[in-house]
C-alpha cells in the first residue's frame, strides 16, 4: 500500500505498512482499484457524452459515492470494497455496451482488465496505485486533483441525498478524472486543479441551498453539552437527511438523540429545533471518540467519516452503526433508503432502549450558527464594531482537527488572540477552543461557527458581504487572517474552492500537505502566498503585522 492523502500519513511522506488512521493494505489496495477502475468508467462516460448521449445517473451517483467512500476514515471495510469493485466492473461493462466501441485507453488496462476472485483484485491493485505515476510533480498534481474530487463528492452527495444535484457537477468530476489518465503538462494539471476549486464553490453552494432549503437557515443556538436521563442515540458524521430521518423515528421512543463532532451543527437549523428528545452535543472531535463513546453508553450512527478503529479494549464496538459511505467491518451498517422513503433505523433505535442512559462527563453549553444568513442579519453591529475598531480582525480558522500533538497550536493560538480580534470556524477545527471562555465584543461571541466543514462556504459569503459593505475592490484587502488546520479531502476542496474565491495567504497546518511536491507546493506560494505555520506568538505577530 501506498496512501499519503492525509495530514496524518507516516512521517508526512507516506503510509505503506498500515494507515496511521487504521486503514489496512488491503483495503488501501481495494480503494486504489476503485479509483482506478472509477476513471475507466469517466473515459466512457465523456466518450458517451462526446457521442451526444446519455450517461445512466446511476454513473453519476456511482462515481461520487465511490469517491466518498475512500475519503480518510470513511470506511474500512473490505467486504464493502469488493462488492464495489464487482459492481464497478459490471457498471464499465454496462457504458462499454452502450458505447459500442472502446476507447483508447492511455496506457492502462481499466478498459478491458476483469476479475472475479478478490487474489486478483489484489494482485491488480498493487499494479494501480499512486506511485505507479514516476513524475513527482504530475503525480503531485493528479493527487491533489483526486483529493478535491473526494471531497467534493462528499459534499455533493449529502446535497443528493436532499434532492439536489447538478449534472455540470458530475460531469467535472469525471472529467476530471479523465485528465488525471492523460499525458498532461504540469500547466494542464494546474489547470484542472484551479478548475477543481471553482467547482468546489459550485458545489458547496448547491450543498448551502439543499440544507438551507430543507432545514431553514442556521440561527444563533446555545447547545447544551450535558446529558439527560434517557438512553440516547449519538449520531456522528455530515449527513443532514439522516439526521431528520433519526430523530423522525425515535420520537416517542424515549430515546434521546445526541450529536458527535461534526453533526453539532445540526443544532443549529430550526427544522430540527421542534423535537424535544434532540438532547444535545456530546463529547468532543472525531478523534476523542474511543473515550466518548464508552461513556456514552447508548448507540452510535457513523453517517460519514470520521472514524476511529475501536481500541482492543473498547466495549463499544457493538454499539455502533454506520451508514452511507462509512463503513466498518464489526460494525451493523444500516441500507441506504429507498428511494421516496426515509432510511429504516429501527434496529438501532430497539437497541439503543435497551442501553444504560450517558455518563455526564462535561456541563454547559456551547454557541453556534452563524451561517451566513445569520451574520448578514447581524451585520449592521459588525460593520458598526469594525468602524468603531472594536473589532481589529477577523481569524478564519476553520478546517479539521486530528489527534496529532501540535494541534496544541490551535489552541494556544485562540487562546493567545487578541481580545479585541474574532474567530470564524467551520469544521471540527472549532474543538480545540470552542468550550474556551473567550467572551464576546458588544455582544458578539469572539467564536462565531459557521457550521460544518461545507459551511465554509458561508465564512467566504461573509467575506465578500464585508468587502461589498466596505466598498473594497480585493477581499484580501479585508481585516481576515486565514489560518486553517486540516486532515482529510474536504479540507482540501474547501482550500481549492477559498483559492478559487482569490483568497491569498492562508497558512495551513499543522503540516503541509506530502502529496504536494516541492515545485508544486511553490507554485502555491508564488501564486496563492500559502504558508505554513511556526509557533502560536511567531505567527500572532506576522498575522497582526506586528
Ligand atoms: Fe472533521 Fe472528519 Fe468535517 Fe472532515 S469530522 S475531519 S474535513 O471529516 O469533514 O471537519
Ligand atoms: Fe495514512 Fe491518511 Fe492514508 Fe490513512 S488516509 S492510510 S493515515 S495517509
Amino acid at each position: 500500500m501506498f496512501c499519503f492523502q492525509c495530514q496524518e500519513t507516516a512521517q508526512n511522506r507516506g503510509c505503506t505498512v498500515r494507515g496511521v488512521c487504521g486503514k489496512t493494505p488491503d483495503v488501501a489496495n481495494l480503494q486504489d482499484l476503485l479509483v482506478f477502475l472509477l476513471k475507466g468508467i469517466s473515459v466512457l462516460a465523456s466518450a458517451l457524452r462526446e457521442k451526444g448521449e446519455k450517461v445512466p445517473a446511476k454513473a453519476n451517483r456511482f462515481v461520487m459515492e465511490s469517491l466518498f467512500m475512500t475519503i480518510t476514515n470513511a470506511n474500512f471495510d473490505k467486504e464493502r470494497f469488493v462488492k464495489r469493485v464487482h459492481e464497478a466492473l459490471s457498471l464499465r461493462d454496462e457504458l462499454l455496451e452502450a458505447l459500442g466501441s472502446v476507447p483508447e485507453e492511455r496506457g492502462s488496462d481499466s478498459l478491458s482488465w476483469r476479475a472475479e476472485s478478490v487474489e486478483e483484485m489484489e494482485a491488480k491493485a498493487a499494479t494501480v496505485g499512486i506511485l505507479q505515476t514516476e513524475d513527482v510533480d504530475v503525480r503531485s498534481l493528479r493527487e491533489l486533483l483526486i483529493y478535491g474530487l473526494k471531497g467534493m463528492a462528499a459534499y455533493a452527495e449529502h446535497a443528493f441525498n436532499l434532492g439536489f444535484e447538478q449534472e455540470e457537477i458530475f460531469i467535472f468530476m469525471q472529467d476530471a478524472l479523465v485528465a488525471t489518465t492523460q499525458d498532461l503538462s504540469v500547466e494542464e494539471l494546474t489547470g484542472w486543479v484551479l478548475r477543481c476549486g471553482e467547482y468546489g464553490v459550485k458545489t458547496m453552494a448547491l450543498l448551502d441551498k439543499a440544507n438551507t432549503t430543507t432545514y431553514g437557515s442556521p440561527e444563533i443556538t446555545k447547545v447544551n453539552i450535558g446529558v439527560r436521563k434517557n438512553p440516547g442515540i449519538l449520531i456522528s458524521g455530515h449527513d443532514l437527511r439522516d439526521m431528520q430521518d433519526l430523530l423522525e423515528q425515535t420520537q416517542g421512543t424515549g430515546v434521546d438523540v445526541y450529536t458527535h463532532s461534526e453533526m453539532l451543527p445540526a443544532h443549529y437549523y430550526p427544522a430540527f429545533k421542534k423535537y424535544e428528545h434532540f438532547a444535545g452535543n456530546y463529547g468532543s472531535a472525531w478523534w476523542k471518540q474511543n473515550e466518548d463513546f464508552e461513556t456514552f453508553n447508548g448507540v452510535i450512527l457513523f453517517t460519514t467519516n470520521c472514524i476511529v478503529p475501536p481500541r482492543s479494549t473498547s466495549t463499544y464496538a457493538d454499539r455502533v452503526y454506520t451508514t452511507g459511505a462509512s463503513g466498518f467491518a464489526g460494525f451493523k451498517h444500516i441500507a441506504d433508503r429507498q428511494e421516496g422513503k426515509a432510511k429504516d433505523f429501527s434496529a438501532l433505535i430497539e437497541h439503543a432502549k435497551r442501553c444504560a442512559p450517558p455518563v455526564e462527563i462535561e456541563q454547559g453549553e456551547i454557541i453556534g450558527g452563524f451561517a451566513h444568513a445569520q451574520v448578514f442579519a447581524l451585520a449592521d453591529k459588525v460593520v458598526e464594531a469594525v468602524k468603531s475598531g472594536a473589532i481589529r480582525k477577523f481569524f478564519v480558522m476553520a478546517g479539521c482537527d486530528g489527534r496529532m500533538k501540535g494541534r496544541s497550536y490551535y489552541t494556544e493560538f485562540a487562546e493567545k488572540l487578541p481580545k479585541d480580534t474574532v474567530i470564524l470556524t467551520a469544521g471540527c477545527a472549532k474543538y480545540r477552543y470552542n468550550k474556551l471562555p473567550l467572551g464576546d465584543i458588544n455582544g458578539i461571541p469572539r467564536v462565531l461557527d459557521a457550521g460544518q466543514c461545507n459551511d465554509s462556504y458561508s465564512l467566504a459569503l461573509i467575506a465578500l458581504k464585508l468587502k461589498e459593505v466596505f466598498e473594497l475592490n480585493d477581499v484580501n484587502d479585508l481585516p481576515i487572517a486565514y489560518n486553517i488546520a486540516w486532515y482529510e479531502q474536504k479540507a482540501v476542496i474547501v482550500l481549492l474552492a477559498l483559492l478559487s474565491l482569490g483568497v491569498k495567504n492562508i497558512h495551513l497546518g499543522p503540516t503541509l500537505p506530502a502529496f504536494l511536491s516541492p515545485n508544486v507546493a511553490n507554485v502555491l506560494v508564488q501564486t496563492f502566498g500559502i504558508g505554513s505555520i511556526t509557533t502560536p506568538d511567531e505567527d500572532m505577530k506576522m498575522f497582526l503585522g506586528e
